[in-house]
């Protein structure tokens, strides 16, 4: 369909963003990865207003990670790793209480890509009976819900009463035809998976996978 070009969303520059933010040496390029993110914020723009407040938020965190890396040492803020290890060196990684690193505002983008990686999972084995909210709240509930505020707990779940079927959302995503839909999701998928397992390892070898 028409909006199926140009600017619009498209979920295969999602999958060509996250597949080269990974490099041969398993590093992840952060500004691969935040120009995956900058898709996914056009994703949920068009669904609609409900979901700007969510957005607002993604752009938040992507903002604080670009102004980082356009100070003096922003060259340390290349890869994933390099990121890490720069706060880490110069202790500006605070584990006790809220500061804006790079690591705890990646850490924020890292555990909403688990919500992503299970809800296209669902939506691609989904069937026409399937409730595309119910698919958006399991995976919250598995993925982000442990980590959020009772607050924020209940203005997700009305935002999720707010999603489209999902005819709109295979339209949103470019799916012509149903089959295609399960294949082009299970790519997708599988290119979120690989740069959040490396993510997930980095975080956990540091011991920063609970930062504040
Ligand atoms: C398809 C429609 C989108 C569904 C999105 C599912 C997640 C909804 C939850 C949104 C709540 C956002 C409100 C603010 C949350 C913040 O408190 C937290 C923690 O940040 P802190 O307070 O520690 O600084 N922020 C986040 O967890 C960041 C990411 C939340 C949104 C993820 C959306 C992912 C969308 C993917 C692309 C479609």
């Amino acid at each position: 369909s028409k909006h199926c070009s140009g600017q619009d969303f498209q979920i295969s520059r999602v999958l060509v963003s996250f597949n080269s933010a990974v490099t041969k040496e398993e590093e992840v390029l952060l500004e691969q990865y935040l120009v995956g993110w900058d898709e996914l914020i056009k994703f949920m723009e068009a669904l609609g207003t409900v979901f700007s407040f969510i957005s607002q938020e993604v752009k938040g965190k992507i903002g604080i990670l670009r102004e980082l890396q356009s100070t003096a040492r922003g060259n340390e803020y290349y890869s994933v790793r390099s990121m890490m290890d720069h706060e880490l060196r110069h202790n500006l990684v605070n584990f006790h209480k809220q500061t804006n690193s790079g690591c705890r505002t990646l850490l924020r983008l890292h555990r909403a890509l688990k919500w992503l990686e299970l809800f296209l999972h669902k939506l691609g084995m989904s069937s026409d009976e399937s409730n595309t909210s119910d698919l958006c709240q399991e995976a919250y509930n598995e993925a982000l819900a442990p980590y959020h505020s009772w607050l924020v707990r209940q203005a997700a779940s009305m935002a999720f009463l707010a999603l489209p079927e999902r005819k709109v959302f295979f339209d949103i995503v470019c799916i012509e035809h149903e089959g295609e839909a399960q294949l082009v999701l299970e790519r997708t998928v599988r290119s979120i998976v690989r740069v959040y397992n490396i993510m997930q390892e980095a975080y956990h070898s540091r011991g920063m996978l609970n930062l504040p």
